[in-house]
């Protein structure tokens, strides 16, 4: 038994994911949901004061792929521009997230989000993460509501891997989110070694 354990831990890999956008647009509940399968509106508070908040979680891709995600909850806040500094270089992959029902959020994605991530970690592959999508489905006639066509442009524009709509609070897509970035993120380093090769 103890032999395949240890075999195991040898094959599985490690990569570090940075989760970022404007504040309140929902980060913080779509690690929660990952990690603990629960969504509590009051939870993510408490996490508010602390500017960057670390989780693990070991990723099963198909295959038998594993992947350990480091996961770093990053406040949205201009204020920890320099904790981000310090904290993002070195990701392998980002998930950036908006709000659909906050059309500000998005236009935020092309104008700081990414601008920033590539600045920090050129060349690093982007997610486009729309969250909250059931309160979308409540109340589709809402002006105000991002489309996913919107999402999918950005996503395209930017030159992302690709656009998840997902929600914290109904579990739906949270973790088609993760497995996204796990597979990323593990391509990433093959290129990257054998850039340094
Ligand atoms: N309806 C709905 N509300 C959400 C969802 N995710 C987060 N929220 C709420 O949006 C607010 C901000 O969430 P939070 O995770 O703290 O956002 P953060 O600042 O990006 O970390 C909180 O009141 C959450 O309860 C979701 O999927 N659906
Ligand atoms: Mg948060």
């Amino acid at each position: 038994m103890g032999c395949c354990t240890s075999q195991e831990n040898s094959e599985e890999a490690q990569r570090k994911i940075a989760v970022v956008g404007d504040s309140g647009v929902g980060k913080t509940s779509l690690i929660q949901r990952l990690m603990t399968d629960d969504f509590d509106e009051n939870t993510p508070q408490e996490y508010i004061a602390s500017a960057l908040k670390v989780d693990e979680k070991l990723i099963e891709l198909k295959k038998g792929k594993k992947v350990r995600l480091f996961i770093y909850d990053t406040g949205g806040q201009e204020t920890f521009k320099h904790l981000r500094k310090l904290n993002y270089p070195k990701s392998d992959a980002v998930i950036i997230c908006f709000s659909v029902d906050n059309i500000e959020s998005l236009q935020n994605v092309k104008k700081n989000w990414v601008p920033e991530m590539q600045r920090l970690c050129p060349g690093i592959p982007m997610l486009l993460v729309g969250n909250k999508v059931d309160i979308r489905h409540e109340s589709e006639s809402i002006k105000n509501f991002v489309p996913r066509g919107k999402g999918e442009n950005t996503a395209k524009k930017n030159k992302m891997v690709g656009y998840i709509e997902c929600s914290a609070k109904t579990d739906e897509k949270v973790k088609d989110v993760f497995e996204k970035i796990a597979q990323v993120a593990l391509q990433r380093k093959v290129i990257r070694k054998e850039e340094t090769a």
